[in-house]
């Protein structure tokens, strides 16, 4: 069994605050996209995003002899890293969390099984989003038992179940570099230290420590 999909995904879990949502998906396609939008929303517009999202089941329907077979349970057939995703990711919305194809030739005949585009978001208001698109069912070699033994079948439908998690937050304090709680001498030596560099001391996520930083950690002196 062949997956062509390898997402890579930031496994940096930072401590934060805010507000978890976790809001479950069931989703089924005949061949047509799925466009599953979440029952509540977050606020698009936090400091960060951290998310995390599973895809807990997959199940496919077979027709043969005009019959449906199935769901059958192939979800230990996919790929983890196409499965799961957990991340942070900086505000404002909208956030894509994956945005991949998948393709599968479980039956390594050398055609495509299966596949479709999946893409996982937080949309510019601030609601989960699950697009499945370009949805392709071919055919796979089965052994659907007796009498007829191993036979090719064609995919009839795909079911998904999962969830996705996202807690907003909001930073209090941007120019607290060491998260001590005030903004004092020990931020601005960050910044020198980190001068020209992205990251820490970075502070106004321009993507380089440079005056204006430091300005910014100088005008938020104090305790946050
Ligand atoms: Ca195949
Ligand atoms: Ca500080
Ligand atoms: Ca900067």
């Amino acid at each position: 069994m062949s997956f062509i999909p390898i997402i890579t995904l930031s496994m940096l879990i930072p401590a934060f605050t805010g507000d978890e949502v976790q809001w479950n998906f069931n989703a089924s396609s005949g061949g047509e996209d799925v466009h599953w939008v979440s029952p509540t929303s977050v606020d698009p517009n936090s400091d960060q995003f951290e998310y995390q999202y599973e895809i807990t089941y997959v199940g496919v329907d077979v027709v043969f002899l005009g019959a449906v077979i199935g769901p059958t349970d192939v979800t230990g057939d996919i790929d983890p890293e196409f499965r799961f995703g957990k991340g942070i990711e900086d505000g404002p919305a909208p956030i894509t969390l994956l945005d991949e194809p998948l393709e599968t030739d479980a039956d390594e005949d050398g055609d495509i099984d299966l596949s479709a585009h999946f893409k996982m978001h937080i949309n510019g208001k601030g609601y989960g989003q699950y697009d499945v698109t370009q949805v392709f069912f071919g055919d796979v070699y089965v052994d659907t038992g007796w009498p007829f033994g191993w036979q090719y079948v064609d995919i009839d439908r795909i079911y998904l179940e999962g969830y996705m998690r996202v807690a907003p937050s909001t930073i209090e304090c941007p120019t607290d570099t060491n998260n001590d709680g005030a903004v004092n001498v020990s931020d601005v030596l960050a910044a020198i230290g980190n001068w020209g560099g992205s990251g820490v001391g970075d502070v106004d996520g321009s993507g380089t420590v440079d005056v204006s930083d430091l300005l910014a950690i100088v005008g938020a002196w104090g305790p946050c």
